[in-house]
């Protein structure tokens, strides 16, 4: 019996060894296998949901519990495997490590922790260790005077402490880096504005942008998002801010450096060298965030307005118009996405 039992044992692993060859040869050769996740955050509960989007027919959503009740600007960190987003009811950045190990409901506790400086944060954007944030309160307390602030928050192992806070001429909302410099929509018009060499401003101080440029075809622009693999740019139209429903659009810009280079300041880049989509069917009422995947063309959308909430994602986009979203999933009063591929 003794005998019989070690040969099972040994053909068994004999088995074993030859299915994790087998697994082996397969990989050999083709790409290491990856996933894509989308991180959402929003304004109705504060939780953080993010959905495994690798396979865009069959997506997975995780909701984790958090202390906030309202937040924005929703960011992934691979070092630390940590989503960080900007609490608009704690008004600090918070963040939360080993994410990928916590279950679907369970309450989190925040352990990247800093300064709760602000008074209505948006749209996070990062630069090694450093976070912005931009913050779209009214500055002077005259909101006919167009103003606001950009945090600046480096993180130091598991804090994050405020250097200074840039005061700038128009009203924030969307920001993004693209190497050293800062781009970022000003809010309640249709322009796009850059900071070029942004952190190398180190006090507080009032700064006017170094140029910006008219996006035509964007009513009042909310988020944007830049994936530098395809030099592509995408701003957000949330139209007016009253519908909530079916006035928003977003407009992709390909070979954006050039382009935004080539248009002078208060120049306009023209319609005509973008693609827009809006209309009933894309369920875009007031889009305030994107991301963007350009592996396989998605554009993924945090809609803060069309049926109280959802995050919708498209492609085969061609040459835009009235298209249907492919994902359409409900999030109420959804504020910011951030792709990342692990
Ligand atoms: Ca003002
Ligand atoms: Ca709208
Ligand atoms: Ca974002």
């Amino acid at each position: 019996m003794k005998v019989l039992n070690s040969i099972k044992i040994l053909s068994l692993l004999t088995i074993t060894l030859l299915i994790a060859s087998c697994s082996d040869d397969d990989n050999s050769g083709n790409q290491i296998e990856s996933s894509t996740i989308l991180y959402a955050s929003n304004n109705s509960n504060g939780n953080i949901t993010y959905y495994d989007v690798t396979d865009l027919s069959n997506i997975s959503a995780t909701t984790l519990i958090t202390t906030s009740t309202a937040a924005d600007g929703v960011y992934y960190e691979g070092a630390l495997d940590a989503v960080i987003q900007a609490s608009r009811s704690g008004l600090g950045l918070e963040g939360f490590t080993n994410i990928s190990n916590a279950i679907s409901g369970a309450a989190i506790n925040a352990d990247l922790i800093g300064t709760t400086d602000m008074s209505s944060p948006r749209e996070v954007a990062v630069d090694g260790t450093f976070y912005v944030v931009a913050d779209n309160q009214d500055v002077d307390g005259y909101p006919s005077t167009l103003d606001g602030r950009l945090f600046v928050y480096i993180r130091n192992g598991n804090n994050f402490s405020l250097r200074n806070v840039i005061t700038t001429d128009f009203k924030l909302w969307g920001i993004t880096f693209i190497n050293n410099d800062l781009y970022a929509v000003v809010d309640a018009d249709n322009e796009l504005a850059v900071f070029t060499n942004f952190l190398s401003n180190t006090t507080n101080t009032t700064l006017s942008a170094s140029k910006r440029v008219v996006v035509e075809g964007i009513v009042r622009t909310h988020g944007l998002t830049y994936d530098a693999m395809s030099d592509t740019m995408v701003m957000t139209d949330i139209g007016s801010a009253m519908n909530t429903q079916d006035d928003g659009g977003f407009q992709i810009i390909t070979n954006f450096i050039s382009k935004f280079n080539g248009t002078t300041n208060n120049g306009t880049l023209a319609l005509s060298q973008q693609t827009r989509v809006s209309g009933a069917s894309t369920l875009l009422g007031n889009p305030v965030d994107v991301a963007y995947d350009s592996e396989t063309s998605t554009v993924f959308i945090a809609e803060a307005g069309n049926g109280g909430g959802r995050i919708l994602a498209f492609n085969s986009i061609g040459a835009g118009g009235n298209i249907s979203p492919i994902i359409n999933t409900a999030l109420g009063a959804a504020s910011s996405v951030y792709l990342s591929k692990q």
